[in-house]
């Protein structure tokens, strides 16, 4: 039953049904959230007609959910919360999305404008959308019900053209309420077309990129997430096999291109980034991650040499870092398919001492790193761990893999082999933790496939009360929880000699399997690999939510993971 037919009676419609058939117009079938003054009722009617309303303990999981879905599915994941301290728990989500360029709208109820702006203390009052402005993509306030459509269709767009990110859109109390004519407010919806146009890059761009590419020596693709999220993983297959370059996938590209791929760099990586002279970045920026696009991971005086191609939606992206030689503005989609014009039978592969000389590298790493995951120490580490975990990825490649922590992190990005597009989702730009068991569920509902959620004790932490959400939904997701005691390791002692442990210091020998099974679910500590394999298998096969515990040397691991050298003690003055 339709909404406007629930309310033909009175032939009124409310500003909670205008919401809610806002988004089903706009094909959005899913709201992440967390229900109380002033939402409840639109969580309980949005289920009532038809939606799938999924409610978390903490609205930032809700927002991290909404957050993937978007990255997953190309829609607005839509994340739902109660004014102020509601909206907060979900703003970080909001950021981190816009951050990491994946579209979301929160959708936050707030107190009564009147008395917010006079500043006279309602419940829960704050100003959100000047809180929320400067930290998301578009922000937008609807105070009278005939204007819901727009505003709903204004967050859409803003969501998703161009670069996408977080909208945030504020929906007051009184808002819910109003009725209107039910008719006029079904003409008052706006179904957004073509929310995410192509835009064709500019032939002269897509020239001066060939050029660079044909003239290069030691060419070398770099796929970042913008790729995965472009889902135009025919094209970019075919630009990389048709041009023979070698590419490295970002953490989150990976299986754009299986990673057993033979062009794969990924097992050379210092090598062809110190080294490569032309490198095309695909929806990748030259942030952090990529130390900049200088330095010594680019071969210092080397770099002098190098330039880069950049395709990429925002224009403004261009040159953030270091000179780009041939930006080519458009979508990923579009760009790699004008690129692919150029690519004819007579291109000419890259130079065979190039190809091979990688080929080597990789060999020599490959064998390093078979060695040492046959390794079977006692107690496990994070290699022996993680064979288990690559082998139950290699047979189940549909899986959605989720990741987080330091050493944890690092080790599963290098060990695991993806093989399909946009099957990991891990802590992306900011290297934020607590986005487990958020993007686990929104894995679990978009895809419908089996999720491993591969954490660290201290980032499983962070989201762990949403393993009831899990099990509440009965959601086919396995957490392993690398249990080693705390963060990064378990072994710090505190100097001071008080009772104290060290900060980076947790309890002992937790029983994390125990919090999954307290809500039904089926908990598992394992020691060894074989328990490991044992108990994913399971949880894989059965689709129950599972919990298990693996047990890793707490001596193993180092600061930080991967990257130490940013702490402000060890880093290059
Ligand atoms: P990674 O962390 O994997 O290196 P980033 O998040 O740094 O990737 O970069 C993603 C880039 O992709 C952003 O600059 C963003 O503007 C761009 N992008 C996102 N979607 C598209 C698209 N459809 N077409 C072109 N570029 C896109
Ligand atoms: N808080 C937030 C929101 N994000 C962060 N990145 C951190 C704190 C700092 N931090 C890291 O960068 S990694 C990490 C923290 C607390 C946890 C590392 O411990 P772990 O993983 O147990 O999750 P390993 O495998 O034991 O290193």
């Amino acid at each position: 039953m339709s909404s406007q037919a629930s309310t033909a009676a009175s032939e009124t419609i409310d500003g909670f049904h205008l919401v809610i058939d806002a988004l089903k117009l706009n094909g959005i079938d899913t709201i992440f959230g967390l229900p109380g003054i002033p939402i409840t009722d639109l969580t309980r009617m949005a289920q009532a007609e038809g939606m799938r309303v999924i409610s978390f303990r903490h609205e930032q999981h809700a927002g991290n959910a909404a957050a993937a879905a978007g990255f997953l599915t190309q829609k607005p994941g839509i994340c739902l919360t109660v004014s102020a301290p509601g909206f907060l728990n979900g703003l970080t989500a909001l950021t981190n999305a816009t951050t990491n360029c994946f579209p979301m709208i929160l959708i936050s109820g707030s107190s009564e404008r009147e008395i917010v702006d006079l500043q006279q203390g309602d419940y829960e009052e704050m100003d959100q959308l000047a809180i929320a402005k400067p930290l998301c993509k578009a922000a937008f306030r609807v105070l009278h019900a005939e204007d819901i459509g727009v505003g709903i269709a204004r967050a859409i767009r803003s969501a998703l053209s161009g670069r996408p990110g977080g909208v945030y859109l504020d929906l007051p109390a009184k808002l819910f309420a109003q009725t209107m004519d039910a008719a006029a407010g079904k003409r008052s919806l706006i179904e957004v077309v073509d929310p995410a146009p192509r835009q064709i890059p500019a032939p002269d761009s897509v020239q001066r990129a060939l050029a660079l590419l044909k003239g290069a020596k030691k060419p070398l693709i770099l796929l970042g997430k913008g790729a995965a999220y472009a889902q135009a993983d025919a094209e970019i297959r075919e630009l990389v096999e048709r041009t023979g370059i070698p590419y490295l996938p970002m953490s989150m590209a990976k299986g754009l291109l299986p990673d057993t791929h033979e062009q794969s760099a990924s097992a050379a990586r210092s090598y062809v980034l110190a080294e490569a002279d032309v490198v095309m970045l695909v929806g990748a920026r030259l942030n952090w991650l990529l130390s900049h696009g200088k330095g010594k991971t680019w071969g210092n005086e080397k770099a002098m040499a190098r330039q880069f191609i950049q395709i990429d939606i925002a224009p403004t992206e261009i040159d953030s870092n270091v000179a780009i030689a041939a930006p080519l503005i458009g979508d990923i989609g579009s760009c790699v398919s004008a690129l692919l014009g150029g690519v004819d039978k007579n291109w000419a592969k890259p130079p065979a001492d190039w190809t091979g000389a990688i080929a080597d590298r990789k060999d020599k790493n490959l064998s390093k790193m078979a060695e040492t995951l046959a390794k079977n120490p006692s107690p496990m580490n994070f290699h022996s761990a993680l064979n288990v975990v690559r082998n139950i990825v290699k047979d189940n490649p549909e899986a959605m893999l989720v990741n987080e922590g330091a050493n944890t992190l690092d080790f599963t990005r290098s060990i695991v082999d993806m093989y399909l597009p946009r099957k990991r989702l891990d802590v992306g730009t900011w290297g934020i933790m607590g986005i487990g068991m958020g993007f686990a569920v929104a894995a679990a509902v978009t895809t419908g496939k089996p999720v491993i959620a591969i954490e660290g004790d201290s980032a499983f932490g962070f989201s762990g009360m949403e393993v009831e959400t899990i099990c509440r939904y009965n959601l086919p997701v396995c957490v392993v929880v690398f249990n080693n005691n705390g963060v990064y390791r378990g072994t710090d002692v505190n100097p001071s000699g008080t009772a104290d442990v060290a900060p980076t210091v947790f309890v002992k020998n937790a029983r994390y399997e125990m919090m999954m099974q307290a809500f039904g679910g089926v908990g598992v500590m394992a020691s060894t690999p074989a328990e490991l394999d044992k108990a994913m298998r399971e949880a894989v096969a059965s689709g129950k939510p599972t919990l298990i515990n693996a047990i890793i040397d707490e001596t193993a691991g180092t600061e930080s993971g991967r990257i130490t050298s940013l702490n402000p003690s060890t880093a290059k003055k």
